[in-house]
């Protein structure tokens, strides 16, 4: 079985990423909406430019994905980075966003699930980010679910984040997954994480401790011809984490204050990321960055091992 596949014509993608995905060499993809939404300027670009090189230095070529100009960028330089990180008016693109956002021609940071569907256009398998989107609390009554989910269900990439916030409803987020077929894979650990806090209340439905044993649930779920994700949750390091009882609290004002402001829709995500940093002062961005780049050193290993398993049976 070849992995190795003609990307869609309609990307734009550096030379390297393209020579990378040839030669069957493991590629990282990068999500942009954390750079434009999720992270106060300047320590968006400084964050992304860091787990750039730490992907690098873990022996892997990464790929941050955004639309510019309407265009999807599988790769970017300096410049987008810095554009992404501080023009306001670059919007938020989820999958039904892309068709728009291309039609006219704008700038856009894509979202966990809009970078999933750019990855595999591209032919990238392995993604890093910060937290999923999911379920959020109340969604009996306002519907509110991340096409986070949706895509998970039907493109075959692998997710490693740091679990799900508890700005979201992690039991709903959860069944979810399992009714969307989407394997959750904790990561050395029994519990599922919750993004600040390594610890949920919620046990983690499967168990892995090494990047091959990632790798070879991939391979075994697409060989099977089952489409769809891997959700793999890291947990931040403990040197790194807020514990939840005293996040919890944080998260209950920033909810309580989004109700206030009658913010709902793709504002809602941004405006609980945004309100919880200003709320802890900022240690709650200091704790973001340093479980991003944990995910980074485990996503370049996990695309290692992925297409060292892959090769194998080329
Ligand atoms: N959670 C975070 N940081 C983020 C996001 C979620 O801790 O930056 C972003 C991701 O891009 C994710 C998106 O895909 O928010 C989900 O938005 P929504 O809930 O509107 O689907
Ligand atoms: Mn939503």
């Amino acid at each position: 079985m070849s992995t190795a596949r003609t990307p869609h014509p309609g990307l734009a993608m550096t030379d390297e990423v393209v020579a990378a995905l040839a030669d069957g060499r493991p590629v990282v993809a990068l999500e942009s909406t954390i750079i434009s939404h999720g992270m106060p300027y300047p320590q968006n670009v400084q964050m992304a430019t860091t787990v750039e090189r730490i992907i690098r230095d873990g022996g892997a070529v990464p790929a941050t994905i955004a639309l510019l100009g309407g265009k999807p960028h599988i790769g970017l330089d300096a410049d987008a980075l810095e554009l992404l990180a501080s023009d306001e008016n670059v919007l938020k693109v989820s999958v039904r966003d892309l068709p728009y956002v291309m039609a006219r021609g704008l700038h856009g940071a894509t979202t966990v699930a809009a970078t999933m569907r750019l990855a595999s256009l591209a032919g990238i398998t392995t993604f890093v980010t910060g937290g999923l989107g999911g379920v959020h609390r109340g969604a009996q009554q306002t519907f509110d679910t991340s096409a986070d989910l949706t895509e998970l269900s039907h493109t075959s990439v692998a997710v490693i984040s740091a679990g799900v916030k508890s700005i979201l409803d992690i039991g709903l987020t959860l069944e979810t997954l399992e009714t969307l077929e989407v394997p959750v894979l904790a990561y050395g650990t029994d519990e599922f994480p919750a993004f600040f806090s390594r610890s949920s209340g919620h046990a983690a439905p499967m168990r892995v401790d090494t990047p091959s044993e990632v790798a070879a649930v991939m391979k075994a779920k697409w060989d099977l011809g089952i489409g769809g994700g891997v959700s793999v949750v890291n947990p931040i390091p403990e040197a790194d984490e807020i514990p939840a009882d005293q996040i919890d609290g944080i998260i209950e004002q920033a909810l309580a204050d989004m109700e206030k402001n009658a913010i709902h829709g793709k504002d809602a995500t941004p405006f609980l990321l945004g309100r919880i940093v200003e709320i802890t002062g900022g240690a709650s961005l200091t704790a973001n960055i340093a479980l991003v780049e944990n995910n980074a050193r485990l996503g370049a290993e996990v695309a290692k091992a992925f297409t060292a398993l892959t090769a194998q049976s080329r």
